[in-house]
């Protein structure tokens, strides 16, 4: 109340829902002095455990970590009765914490907000609901969940039915009894395969309409597990902390093993514990690469589907209700109880959709292409707009008056999942681009609730009013959120996840899949960098901390920690001899790369004795143009299959003869050792090349690193001592000089492998002082690039190196010659050439093979 007794209506914070989110937060925000309230459109608390009373509805996280962990002394007094607790159960839960921390009192219910505008000379939200009122705030919460909002049933005629009309996520309140009805249920997600054994208890007949097979593993549901609840009760606090550190916020066991590396019988025996456990995340967590290796979930679908075929007798049926049109886990698992065993009932019946789709609903049932069938009623299991429905329903408008539908109008824009430029003091809990719905959803939602309150805290410590995402912030995390989703599968399901289950929505990856452990340590350190990508205001000023938080591709990252972890010298603290074995060794656990028709070893004269060479030749059939490969290395390591899987895939990829010569390395034999070997070894290969099985004229070179170098400078040589025509030049983060002074070696002077201090160690070992602006060893020093052959220049954002390459690219192109010039983002110097380690640099391969093929033409 307001002094004058009226309803307040202004408040340090307004939180729109009264579920899990929105409970939390009010209890948080109370405990932290500010004064808020909680608007909910259902007349009591719950969220989806309100809305979602259909029978069988049940959590799919086990109920002893799909609960709060905020007070530990609510942990004790509330005890779950079942591993995954029904509806009711979880109801009760909810309405317990609501009584137990006295939130009713703060919370308006029958009250749905049509409309937000952010009051930019108020620094304030206005809220207006459908009753009328109008409040205002300085916080906007949305805590309306992922999946509130209902679709639309787009089945056509469905006005049209005169019978019972029911959809799972809007139950009545009261009993619903089917006995001696005739039922119809379509859709076979989660809330249809959690009811449709239920409904088939009570109905005369029930008729299943699935449009697509879901992958299900049993519930095994019953009692919790005395051991689980002996662990947790072991040590709650460790327990949880760990759950919280977890890839999906629930504490497990996670394999680092591959699929394949695992022999035949371990793997069955994994996947046959993972469907004896009984739950969502075992079978997952068996193995490191089901949801990135398309081969090891393609084995794993199938034991699912024998699965399904040992359980239903009748074999139509089973094949129907066989799983087969996206990758496991690409839509959420379902947990099953008699499920498919339902299905093998005399008065049930499976209509596959894929065969015989509706017609048309009509006033006593459902027609289908094959035939007419007549209903008592219809059981709508056709899910959710998830994820940005429920936010965008309410017409939110930001600064001048921006709405936020229409800035989500291709994908929802977010940073963090948590604030959107343009809309100050406005969140969201669980939002797109934050774990969320790929997670246990409460270990999700205390981490929002938590980070959000710091957050105020903060800001009226430093007498800030407004913060803000900066747009730049907001962007480079929506490429870490679709970088992501790119090493998985989950972009080929149409599913919720991918926005596909609703007609029009924009197909995009909707949450973030990186994890809650690494997304819970994004959020810190945006705060430890004092809100890195924020933009904080108050009457006296504004900071922003402008940047990116996550810039290095995910794979990448993978590759560093990976290396990290080995906790291996630096090479430039090693004598070159070490270095070589460090990195032999190294090299001993790296992909293959593709396979080729055929790879030869042979050698070649040298000036200096013979060189060796690898050849590497396509499967098609010949004669082949010839790519001149120089592998890198630094001039001090490496050799002629050094650089192998990249070879492998040049030749592959481009359908190319690749000749990767040896050259004499530092610090044995210096400059211009390597350049003269390398000069010899392309004149060799130029006057040999029909020998080899190349096509005459049909002549590239290719190098990374050292090897760009070296590939440079024979172009520079071949035009200058009259050396062989040759048609292109590919150079892959190209040493092009010995300045050491650009921004790039500032930038990346550690941390991404090739660091600062290495590269002069190489230099140091391979060239003197006083030639090190030869054109010879720096060729970007030339006097003249003119007429040089077509090149492609690839230079990594991360990479000490990229300055000079793209300034050699800049070179060229000003000289004359036809460059084509990548800047690959989020790369590091060698991950270009990681074929296969590093799937997020295959377009820019495959952008190398192309380019390769064109010198050929
Ligand atoms: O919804 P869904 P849900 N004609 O979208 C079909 C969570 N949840 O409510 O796949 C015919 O998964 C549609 O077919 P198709 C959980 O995260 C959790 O079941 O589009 N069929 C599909 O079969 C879950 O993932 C629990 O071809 C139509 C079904 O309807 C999420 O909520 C319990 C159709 C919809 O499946 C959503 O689950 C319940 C049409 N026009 C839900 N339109 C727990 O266990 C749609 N379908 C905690």
């Amino acid at each position: 109340m307001d002094n004058d007794g009226s309803q307040k209506k202004d408040f340090d914070v307004i939180t729109v829902g009264a579920g899990m989110a929105g409970l939390y937060m009010l209890h948080k925000l109370r405990a932290h002095g500010f004064s808020a309230i909680g608007l909910e459109s259902g007349d009591d608390v719950g969220g989806t455990w309100y809305w979602n009373r259909y029978p069988g509805a049940r959590c799919d996280i086990e109920s002893l970590d799909y609960s709060y962990s905020f007070d530990p002394e609510l942990e004790k007094v509330w005890q779950w009765s079942e591993r995954y607790a029904t509806q009711p159960e979880i109801l009760r839960y909810l309405q317990f914490v609501a009584d137990r921390y006295d939130l009713r009192r703060d919370i308006r219910f029958s009250t749905k907000v049509e409309r937000a505008d952010w009051d930019d000379s108020q620094s304030k939200w206005r809220i207006t609901t459908a009753n009328g009122d109008s409040l205002t705030c300085q916080y906007y919460v949305m805590a309306t969940g992922c999946l509130s909002l209902p679709k639309e049933p787009d089945v056509k005629g469905v006005e049209r039915f005169t019978g019972q009309t029911y959809f799972t996520n809007r139950w009545p309140h009261e009993d619903v009894d089917f006995k001696g009805m005739r039922v119809a249920v379509i859709g076979t997600g989660s809330s249809g395969i959690q009811s449709i054994p239920l409904i088939a208890e009570q109905a005369s007949q029930l008729t299943v309409f699935q449009r697509t097979a879901n992958y299900a593993a049993p519930a095994n549901n019953g009692p919790v597990r005395p051991e689980h609840r002996k662990k947790l009760n072991a040590d709650r606090e460790a327990y949880r902390e760990e759950g919280r550190w977890s890839r999906a916020g629930v504490p497990l066991p996670r394999s680092e093993e591959p699929y394949s590396s695992v022999n035949l019988e371990e793997r069955q025996r994994r996947l046959e514990a993972g469907f004896a456990q009984g739950d969502l995340l075992t079978i997952n967590s068996s193995f490191s690469d089901l949801v990135t290796n398309a081969a090891a979930n393609e084995s794993v679908q199938d034991f699912f589907r024998d699965k399904v075929r040992a359980k239903v007798t009748d074999p139509k049926t089973a094949e129907d209700l066989c799983a087969k049109d996206f990758p496991l886990f690409t839509k959420r698992l379902c947990l099953e109880t008699n499920y498919f065993k339902t299905f093998n009932l005399p008065h049930t019946k499976l209509v596959n959709l894929r065969r015989t789709p509706i017609a048309s609903i009509t006033e006593t049932g459902i027609d289908t292409t094959d035939e007419s069938m007549e209903f008592d009623a219809i059981v709508f299991a056709t899910g959710f707009d998830a994820m940005t429905g429920a936010i965008v329903a309410v017409d939110i408008r930001g600064r001048d008056g921006i709405s936020l539908k229409d800035v989500w109008e291709e994908g929802p824009k977010t940073y963090l999942g948590l604030n959107v430029h343009g809309f100050p003091n406005f969140f969201t809990i669980t939002g797109p681009g934050s774990p969320s719905v790929l997670s246990n959803m409460v270990v999700s939602i205390e981490q929002h609730v938590n980070w959000l309150t710091a957050t105020f805290e903060h800001l009226r410590k430093e007498g800030f009013q407004t913060i803000e995402a900066t747009s730049a912030a907001q962007d480079g995390w929506i490429t870490h959120v679709n970088d992501f989703a790119n090493l998985t599968l989950y972009p080929v399901a149409n599913s919720w996840y991918m926005g596909a289950n609703v007609p029009g929505k924009p197909r995009v990856f909707l949450p973030y899949i990186g994890g809650v452990d690494t997304y819970r340590q994004a959020c810190n350190e945006v705060v430890e960098q004092d809100y890195l990508g924020f933009k904080q205001c108050g009457s006296s000023g504004s900071r922003c901390n402008e940047g990116v938080i996550r810039f290095v591709k995910p794979d990448v990252q993978m590759v560093l920690d990976a290396i990290a972890d080995l906790e291996q010298p630096p090479l430039d603290t090693l004598s070159p001899i070490q270095a070589r074995e460090q990195i032999e060794a190294n090299a001993a656990n790296r992909a293959p790369g593709p396979e080729v028709g055929e790879v030869l070893d042979g050698s070649l004269p040298g000036p200096a004795g013979s060189l060796n060479y690898r050849l590497y030749r396509p499967a098609t059939a010949g004669p082949h143009p010839i790519v001149v490969y120089y592998h890198g290395g630094g001039w001090v390591l490496g050799h002629a299959s050094s650089d192998d899987p990249f070879c492998r895939y040049l030749c592959a990829q481009a359908n190319t003869l690749v000749i990767s010569v040896n050259y004499r390395h530092a610090p044995e034999t210096r400059f211009p050792a390597a350049v003269e070997d390398a000069f010899e070894a392309l004149n060799w290969i130029g006057n040999n090349a029909e020998s080899l099985g190349g096509a005459p004229n049909k002549l590239s070179v290719a190098g990374w690193s050292a090897g760009g170098n070296l590939a440079t400078v024979v172009c520079q040589l071949a035009l200058k001592q009259g050396g062989p025509n040759i048609n292109g030049q590919l150079l892959v983060c190209p040493v092009t000089d010995c300045d050491f002074s650009t921004a790039s070696y500032n930038e990346n002077a550690e941390g991404y492998i090739l660091t600062r201090n290495l590269m002069e160690w190489f230099w140091n070992q391979y060239c003197e002082a006083e030639d090190r602006k030869d054109p010879r060893a720096s060729p970007l020093r030339a006097e003249s690039l003119v007429d040089l052959p077509p090149a492609m220049v690839v230079t990594a954002e991360l990479d000490p190196l990229r300055d000079e390459g793209s300034a050699y690219a800049a070179a060229l192109q000003a000289a004359g010659v036809i460059v084509e010039h990548i800047q690959a983002p989020g790369q590091i110097h060698t991950s270009l050439t990681a074929v296969d380690m590093v799937p997020s640099a295959n377009d820019v391969r495959q952008a190398m093979s192309d380019a390769v093929r064109a010198f050929a033409k």
